[in-house]
């Protein structure tokens, strides 16, 4: 038998251990093309808490009851499919499961990049895309700009950081607590704000960059979004990645300085990472070189156990991971 998560019942709100489910999958003999793999690491991201809810979205709901999905990288244990062989590492979409049955043209060997494979599921993989063509594709940073990126040390935001600074850019991040703020500090950010201390948000942001800032990398929503806002420069450009502050929320959130896109000419946009798949190559490229010549550093925060699976999922939330959340199996 293999186990997987599934979705017992809908959250409001924030999920609780409780809407989650420890399900058995039989274990079904490979049909020609499908290959059967030993998950060894499993993503958790954020966005699976909008696949939560029964709305129509970029990603469909999780059906109740079914084993729910999300990225892995596992060996290759039984193969009858061309070109994907025994023991051969790839990446897939059949997460939240110790073993995964998977037609091949849904599985990706990993990139031949000197990484660890969980790399893949992290920097190396669909949050470091998320950071690199957001920052550079549609925020359209430039060297000299000033950059301001929330969430900063979390998987996407602390390559943001990273990516910024490689291409000559001034950085200000925010994170929770001061030994996040430090771990950015020492990725090269110019300043941080620890936004959990006591104060105006805004207030912050206008100290630590006194200059503006003429991109925010948005991860974060609300506050952050608003604050943003209230420090941008003329022609600012704003990519708007995520909004964590508000997955589990129903409140609406308020903008006070949202009048300020007008007399400063602010560009929001809001990006899907897969609408940069196609682009994939040159990503491996210039991340492949910037790894190589040590410019790239990672964190992991790991959870062992395919049984701690939500408990990772929901540590998101509570900002319990630096850099990457992963579970390890
Ligand atoms: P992550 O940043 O590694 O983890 C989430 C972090 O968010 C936590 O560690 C926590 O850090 C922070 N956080 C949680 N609740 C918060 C709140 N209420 N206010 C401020 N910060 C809060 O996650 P990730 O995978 O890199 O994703 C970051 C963002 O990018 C998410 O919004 C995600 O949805 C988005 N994303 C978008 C795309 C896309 O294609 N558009 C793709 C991937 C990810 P602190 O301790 O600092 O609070
Ligand atoms: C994708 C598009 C978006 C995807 C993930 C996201 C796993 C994440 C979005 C978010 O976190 O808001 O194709 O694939």
């Amino acid at each position: 038998m293999a186990h997987a998560w599934s979705l017992k019942s809908r959250p409001n709100g924030m999920p609780m251990t409780g809407d989650f489910e420890f399900i058995e999958l039989p274990r079904t003999p490979l049909a020609e093309g499908e290959v059967r793999i030993a998950n060894r690491w499993l993503s958790v991201d954020p966005y699976m808490r909008g696949r939560m809810n029964d709305v129509k979205s970029y990603a469909p709901p999780f059906q109740l009851g079914e084993a729910m999905q999300g990225g892995a990288v596992g060996e290759v244990i039984e193969s009858r499919a061309d070109g994907i062989a025994v023991g051969d590492v790839v990446q897939h979409m059949l997460g939240w499961r110790d073993e995964a049955v998977v037609p091949a043209a849904f599985v990706q060997k990993v990139p031949p990049l000197d990484a660890p494979p969980q790399a893949f599921l992290g920097q190396l993989g669909m949050p470091g895309m998320t950071a690199y063509y957001g920052l550079l594709k549609i925020a359209e940073a430039k060297p000299g700009e000033t950059v301001f990126v929330s969430a900063a040390a979390g998987a996407v935001g602390s390559t943001v950081v990273q990516i910024a600074k490689a291409k000559g850019m001034t950085v200000i991040g925010s994170a929770g607590g001061s030994e996040k703020c430090g771990w950015c500090q020492s990725l090269g950010a110019d300043a941080m704000i620890d936004y959990k201390e006591d104060g105006s948000l805004v207030k912050k942001l206008l100290a630590a960059a006194p200059q503006g800032i003429d991109v925010y990398f948005d991860n974060v929503g609300g506050e952050h979004l608003d604050a943003a806002l209230a420090a941008a420069n003329l022609h600012a450009r704003f990519a708007i990645c995520g909004m964590i502050d508000v997955y589990n929320s129903s409140r609406p959130t308020e903008l006070r300085y949202l009048p300020r896109l007008i007399g400063m000419r602010i560009r929001v946009q809001g990006f899907l990472v897969s609408d940069f798949m196609a682009n994939a190559a040159e990503f491996y490229r210039e991340m492949g070189g910037w790894l190589k010549d040590g410019k790239l550093q990672s964190q992991e925060t790991v959870f062992d156990g395919l049984e701690a699976m939500p408990e990772a999922f929901l540590g998101l939330f509570s900002g319990s991971n630096t850099g990457k959340m992963l579970v390890r199996l």
